[in-house]
């Protein structure tokens, strides 16, 4: 292998030396400790560390870096303390991720790293989020993001790269091309010669290196990120390399035809790069000799610690409370004059108004900058806060979510608008695995709200009707809020956009021109997880939330019996006590919602208050919701499907019970 050294003082070139070495004798002890059945599953990075060490080397210490499962390198580069990082592998207490996360799985911001999720491709967007703060705040940065081949097969990975492109961030995204993924080869996993010759399709620089050359990759990303800080721009880097062990260590390699794993084993980049630094006499036996036990004093006394660490004692209390980051909510009251909005114009001008409030929030959506939406909810918005922070999107609802999340890493508050609430299911991976579980995972909260026009009655079919939120519901971590009317509309939004967890937002869209109201024209918020009683009465109780809340006014107002209708208005987490006590008061409880029947919200409604008031009950506990099909197209059969006569008739059943 040929190093090239112009440029690198010697003793560079054993700080290099002494970085790449670490995670090779870290990874060797693991083997050890692995036949010993002391350490559990473990990504081998042996004979790839070059491209991780050599990239962490290349940038500054507080510039972020999302590494995946090979990439210790990355990890110890950052100089996380040994004992720490260890007790994460281990799932001890004392770990990163308090033993929630396993192995690479976590984050820290105090090391400048956000870690992976399982799924790999998501990493590349938070590296375009957090290279988007940087380019707002002209802190001339760059980020990076680890992908391997099999990896790029992603929709995640094209979406990342797409988004990066357009926007011009400064991010790196470094393809470790091992030429497996798991145990399928590069011809089963896709049909380019090389990944560079991607980049002219992106419209994006691309290079490519020997990732098993240390000074090729360190002296390609320091000129590279040297340029990107001032020309922000992303480049994709392609490197070459190969896998040494299984894809985890039981998994073993009986795939990979011997003659590669030997040719490659020519090319180890350790001992290649230690024997170069020794022929050149850099390298001197005794300073040799001094790293190496050094590493092994420091590998040593952080094992011991970490196994004589015990095993963790479960505690309720904290795993319940940090699935969401710390929050107390100070309601501001509405004070001052009010005038008359539609639900759309109250959603525009709380919209407005946290745009005011917050320096730092960034909104980000198809169409919303020049266009104002397609509901022209951001009608006006760009002239008013400009494009940087008004901000259209391509069509990649999953990269724009994980950019948010990168937004809020870096202190920013996030909006994205769903064109149609539909369309989450693009970034649905993001919202359930990286934007909920993420504070839970290790601390970092997701200070981001998406906005999701939903619902059906304006005859759109399948695609641009459907009620969502239970899906959501079912997820710890994130805030779900579907106001009814105007005013809490407002005051929810804003209220949203206060709170650092994530937050779903549900906005009717037949509501949207249909429902007016009087809204405080002063800045105010709502209480989240507290519901409303719209109506008092003292024959039963309807539970209900968004268009329910009209269907139920409508159908007691008909009937003129006394039922008292409460709007949840938040959906999680969901105001049980204020429900129990309407129930304990009126004995009759009924669950009502848009959204399809079975395994909807009213079903956790209805358990909860069967479990928890039975003895008040004076009948079965009713629910209405739509029938259990897609939406359909045609008005006649999507008035069948919502069945608002079927409601109207359940609840006589309810009230004569
Ligand atoms: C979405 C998703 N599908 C499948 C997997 C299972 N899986 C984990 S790693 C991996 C192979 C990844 O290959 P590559 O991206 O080339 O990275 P390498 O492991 O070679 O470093 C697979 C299939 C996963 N984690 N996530």
């Amino acid at each position: 292998m040929e190093f090239n050294k112009s440029g690198y003082t010697p003793d560079e070139l054993l700080g290099l030396y002494d970085a790449l070495v670490l995670p090779r004798m870290i990874e060797e002890k693991m083997l050890i400790l692995l036949r010993q059945g002391k350490v559990s599953k473990w990504f081998s990075g042996i004979g790839q560390e070059a491209i991780a060490v050599g990239v962490t080397q290349a940038l500054h210490a507080d510039e972020y870096i999302m590494p995946l499962h090979r990439n210790l390198g990355v990890f110890t580069g950052r100089n996380m303390p040994l004992n720490t990082l260890f007790a994460q592998l281990q799932g001890k207490g004392s770990g990163f991720s308090k033993g929630r996360e396993r192995s690479f799985h976590f984050g820290s911001n105090a090391h400048h790293i956000v870690g992976m999720i399982s799924h790999l491709g998501p990493q590349l967007a938070i590296a375009d989020g957090i290279a988007l703060a940087h380019k707002l705040a002209g802190e001339g940065k760059v980020a990076v993001g680890f992908s391997g081949d099999g990896g790029t097969s992603e929709g995640d990975f094209h979406e990342a790269l797409n988004v990066a492109a357009v926007w011009e961030l400064p991010v790196i995204f470094v393809i470790e091309n091992n030429g497996y993924g798991l145990s399928t080869p590069s011809n089963e996993q896709f049909r380019c010669k090389q990944f560079i010759d991607k980049g002219i399709g992106y419209g994006m620089e691309a290079v490519q290196v020997d990732g098993n050359n240390l000074l090729e990759v360190h002296r390609t990303v320091k000129a590279l990120a040297e340029s990107m800080r001032q020309n922000p721009r992303p480049v994709l880097l392609e490197c070459l390399t190969f896998r040494m062990r299984g894809h985890e260590e039981a998994s073993g390699v009986k795939y990979v035809p011997k003659e590669l794993l030997e040719t490659w084993a020519q090319k180890d980049p350790v001992s290649n790069f230690e024997q170069w630094l020794e022929g050149e006499g850099v390298l001197q036996a005794d300073e040799k000799a001094r790293i190496r036990a050094k590493h092994q004093a420091a590998i040593d006394a952080a094992l011991q610690e970490v196994f004589a660490e015990p095993e963790i004692v479960p505690v309720l209390e904290p795993e319940l409370r940090d699935v969401y980051a710390p929050h107390q909510q100070v309601v501001v009251a509405a004070t001052g004059a009010s005038r008359e909005l539609r639900l759309v114009d109250a959603i525009s001008d709380g919209l407005r108004q946290a745009m005011e409030k917050h320096p730092n929030l960034v909104l980000m959506g198809q169409d919303i900058a020049e266009y104002g939406g397609v509901f022209k909810i951001t009608q006006g918005f760009v002239e008013a806060f400009g494009k940087d922070r008004v901000r259209n999107t391509p069509l990649c609802e999953s990269a724009i979510v994980g950019s948010a999340l990168g937004l809020s890493v870096k202190g920013y508050k996030a909006m994205m608008e769903m064109q149609f609430a539909d369309f989450v299911t693009v970034g649905f991976n993001q919202i359930v695995n990286n934007l909920a579980k993420m504070h839970y995972r290790w601390g970092q909260h997701a200070d981001v709200v998406v906005r999701m026009p939903t619902g059906a009655g304006v005859g759109a079919g399948p695609f641009h009707s459907q009620s969502n939120e239970a899906w959501f519901f079912h997820t710890p971590g994130l805030k779900i809020v579907y106001p009814s009317n105007p005013a809490d509309a407002k005051g929810l939004l804003l209220a949203a956009f206060e709170d650092p967890n994530p937050y779903l937002f549900f906005e009717h869209k037949a509501m949207y021109r249909s429902i007016s109201g009087p809204v405080p024209e002063a800045y105010y918020t709502v209480e989240v997880g507290k519901a409303a009683v719209v109506r008092e009465g003292a024959e039963a109780t309807i539970i209900t939330y968004g268009m329910g809340v009209h269907w139920a006014l409508e159908a007691v107002a008909e009937m003129g019996a006394s039922v008292e209708i409460i709007d949840l208005r938040t959906l999680l987490p969901w105001d049980r006590a204020t429900v129990l006590q309407s129930v304990r008061k009126t004995g009759k409880a009924f669950v009502l919602h848009e959204d399809t029947l079975t395994g909807g919200i009213g079903a956790e409604i209805a358990a909860v208050i069967a479990e928890e008031v039975f003895q008040w009950l004076d009948a079965p506990v009713m629910r209405h919701g739509a029938l259990d099909t897609p939406v359909p197209f045609a008005v006649p059969l999507e008035q069948q499907f919502l069945g608002v006569d079927r409601f109207k008739m359940q609840l006589n059943r309810l009230l004569s019970f």
